[in-house]
């Protein structure tokens, strides 16, 4: 049975609330920093998208600016060290894909996976946030689906000679998602947001977008669930 958390119950200014946002907060700043970064590095690699893309950049540094101001409404220090590891894994494949000129990877890695992670996260943050945060994160979720929709479209019109690519890349990156949300299970609980959930919400995302590009249900269940563990 689901246990729902009602955000009365919620003590936004207890110590271990806060601590946990610490982390979190951090994560997503860190998350949209780098989203605004992969996205400039997009449009190098697609100069025929490179407004859209520049566009979606820009975007990504207002998520941050936001984020931001939610931690400082809670007079949370966000932890951006512990936040940067927490990327490092999809950090250095995007930035070795990129290198390479593998445009597939790189938005498999940003435009699905990163997309449907911050999408599955926000929609599950939504209704157990604060008053100022909730206001914020529901202004960045339109945004998202957006973004998503950029990767989709892409790799839709490319989807034959994309597949291999998406294959391969999607076996290397999608267990470090897994992984990214075991680290972040507990703190994620603490802010009533249920493991399950950002799990069940992330396949949909995935699933949804997987579809959208192409390929078959089959494809689907074999691409989506590789790496999961627990
Ligand atoms: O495209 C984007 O804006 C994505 C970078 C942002 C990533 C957000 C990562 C959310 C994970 C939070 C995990 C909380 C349970
Ligand atoms: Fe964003
Ligand atoms: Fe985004």
């Amino acid at each position: 049975m689901q246990q729902i958390t009602e955000p009365s119950e919620i003590d936004f200014q207890s110590e271990k609330y806060k601590d946990a946002y610490s982390r979190i907060n951090a994560i997503v700043i860190e998350g949209e920093q780098e989203a605004y970064e992969n996205y400039i590095q997009l449009a190098q690699l697609l100069p025929t998208h490179k407004e859209d893309l520049i566009r979606l950049s820009k975007m990504e540094s207002r998520h941050k600016k936001g984020f931001e101001a939610c931690g400082r409404n809670l007079q949370v220090e966000p932890d951006l060290q512990f936040a940067k590891e927490f990327f490092s894994g999809l950090h250095s494949n995007f930035q070795k894909a990129a290198a390479e000129g593998k445009v597939v990877t790189c938005l498999l890695i940003q435009a699905l996976i990163i997309e449907c992670f911050a999408i599955a996260a926000y929609n599950i943050y939504i209704p157990v946030a604060d008053d100022f945060a909730r206001k914020i994160t529901e202004g960045v979720v339109k945004d998202e689906y957006s973004h998503l929709n950029f990767g989709e479209v892409w790799l839709k019109d490319n989807f034959e000679a994309s597949k291999t690519e998406l294959e391969e890349a999607n076996r290397q990156n999608l267990p470090l998602v897994w992984k990214m949300l075991n680290q972040v299970a507990d703190d994620a609980e603490v802010l009533a947001m249920e493991k399950d959930a950002l799990v069940e919400d992330f396949m949909i995302q995935y699933g949804e977008a997987l579809s959208n590009i192409g390929f078959t249900t089959r494809d689907i269940m074999r691409l989506s669930a590789y790496g999961l563990v627990a």
